[in-house]
């Protein structure tokens, strides 16, 4: 194994709560069984490849500050090697079992697109190495259709129809790195997608072309034989002003549209969710309730502030009624938790990646043995149910089905229906989820 992660010579292990060792699980245990699954398979944890290994730490006010030897010479596929080296190192050690990544994290830009591919071609061929001897899988692929400046406009919603092209060629090479490599799900992130003054932009052309590239990579999925899923994951805005996947409301408002909705699912980032003003909760239900929920980026935003920092998740408030839904509705498929996460600035030390994670994950944890409580608790559900009671019965279904505005009417004026206020019970649902918290162990 190499040794960019010396500091930490031993896998992380599970030491409980009454450790005070910093570089173990205190509640993260891979084979605990939670509802007879084991933890690791309800979590299907990933780490990111762009934020831990691709990033030196800059931001738009300064260089980089990250100490990662594998990024001094970027545009060589001696230090490509070196960089997933050091991520499979660390996923090793972090004993996690997926990654994701784009394919310019992994290999770099070439000068044509020929040699681009090429590096691609080779680094794909190294993973597919290492995720073998490493027991790595891939949660997710996906292509970088934002960084080069090519795709300041977009990339398939772009007004010129040949960056359009050019976006879908990337999207052949990685959709197909991704199967070669086993991948359960492919990502597509519209960073660009959306526009920046309206005084330029032909909003309704431009719906059309993101509709026309998601058709052509449904169906060169299917050409393929690719049997992952097709994740959209939505973002408000960032980089661009406004981006037209806003949310999950408005990505399957355009998949119905579209006629693509059988195509995609979602993959949900926690602070893309609150970026549009959402909870995550709320985007998870949504999704679920609308059948395309796919998989989770797990982080967290700086609520004092209003854009995506991609903190480590420390919640175990905010990830627990997540996980309650998700279990609720039948566990994550071929999705997962991608740890999509930066460090801040200043924690330059490789072990602080050890350190961000180890925190994630044992918050994931904590809220997924909140979850099955409150899944087999079922206060919740309950007081859900006996709410909408009145939709299950007679009159409900009556008004679901045969009922006319004048039927109803009649049934108002005359005096036969004379409904009461009653208790939201809001209070009551909140203390149920805190007693749940207070009390897993
Ligand atoms: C950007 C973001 C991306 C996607 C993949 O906010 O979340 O990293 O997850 O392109
Ligand atoms: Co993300």
């Amino acid at each position: 194994m190499a040794d960019f992660f010396a500091d930490v010579p031993e896998p992380i292990r599970f030491e409980g709560l009454d450790s005070d060792n910093p570089l173990a699980y205190k509640v993260y245990d891979a084979d605990r069984l939670v509802s007879e699954k084991r933890m690791e398979d309800h979590l299907r944890i990933a780490v990111c490849y762009w934020h831990s290994f691709a990033w030196p730490g800059n931001d738009v006010f300064g260089e980089g500050t990250f100490d990662r030897p594998w990024l001094a010479n970027p545009d060589s596929l001696d230090a490509a090697r070196m960089k997933m080296d050091a991520a499979f190192e660390f996923f090793t050690k972090l004993g996690t079992p997926f990654f994701c990544f784009h394919d310019r994290d992994i290999a770099p830009d070439g000068a044509t697109f020929g040699e681009s591919a090429s590096n691609l071609s080779t680094m794909v061929d190294y993973a597919g190495e290492k995720m073998e001897a490493a027991g790595v899988r891939l949660l997710w692929g996906t292509a970088n259709l934002f960084s080069h400046p090519r795709y300041a406009a977009g990339a398939a919603t772009n007004p010129d129809p040949e960056v359009f092209a050019y976006a879908a060629a990337q999207v052949k090479h990685m959709l197909e790195a991704t199967k070669k490599l086993g991948g359960a799900n492919y990502v597509l992130w519209g960073g660009r997608e959306g526009y920046e003054t309206m005084l330029n932009t032909d909003l309704r052309r431009e719906a059309d072309q993101l509709a026309r590239f998601l058709t052509l990579v449904a169906e060169h999925k299917h050409t393929i034989g690719f049997d992952g899923t097709l994740l959209i994951e939505p973002k408000p805005q960032e980089p661009t002003k406004h981006q037209y996947d806003y949310d999950s409301q408005s990505v399957h408002g355009f998949l119905d549209r579209y006629g693509l909705a059988d195509e995609y699912k979602v993959n949900i980032e926690v602070n893309h969710a609150t970026l549009a003003g959402h909870s995550f909760h709320h985007e998870v239900v949504y999704a679920i309730a609308n059948g395309i929920f796919g998989s989770v980026d797990a982080n967290r935003g700086d609520y004092q502030n209003d854009w995506d920092t991609d903190q480590f998740p420390n919640s175990v408030d905010e990830l627990s009624l997540a996980l309650y839904e998700i279990l609720r509705g039948g566990g994550l498929g071929t999705g997962g938790f991608n740890f999509d996460t930066k460090l801040r600035r200043q924690s330059m030390s490789r072990t602080d990646l050890f350190h961000g994670h180890i925190g994630g994950i044992d918050t994931l944890a904590r809220a997924l043995l909140v979850a099955e409580l409150l899944v087999s608790d079922g206060t919740l559900a309950g007081m859900v149910t006996e709410r909408y009671a009145g939709w299950d019965g007679e009159f409900g279904k009556r008004v679901m089905g045969r009922a006319t505005l004048a039927s109803l009417a009649e049934m108002v004026e005359s005096g036969e229906i004379d409904p009461r206020p009653v208790s939201g019970g809001q209070e009551a649902a909140e203390n149920t989820v805190n007693r749940a918290i207070w009390s897993v162990s």
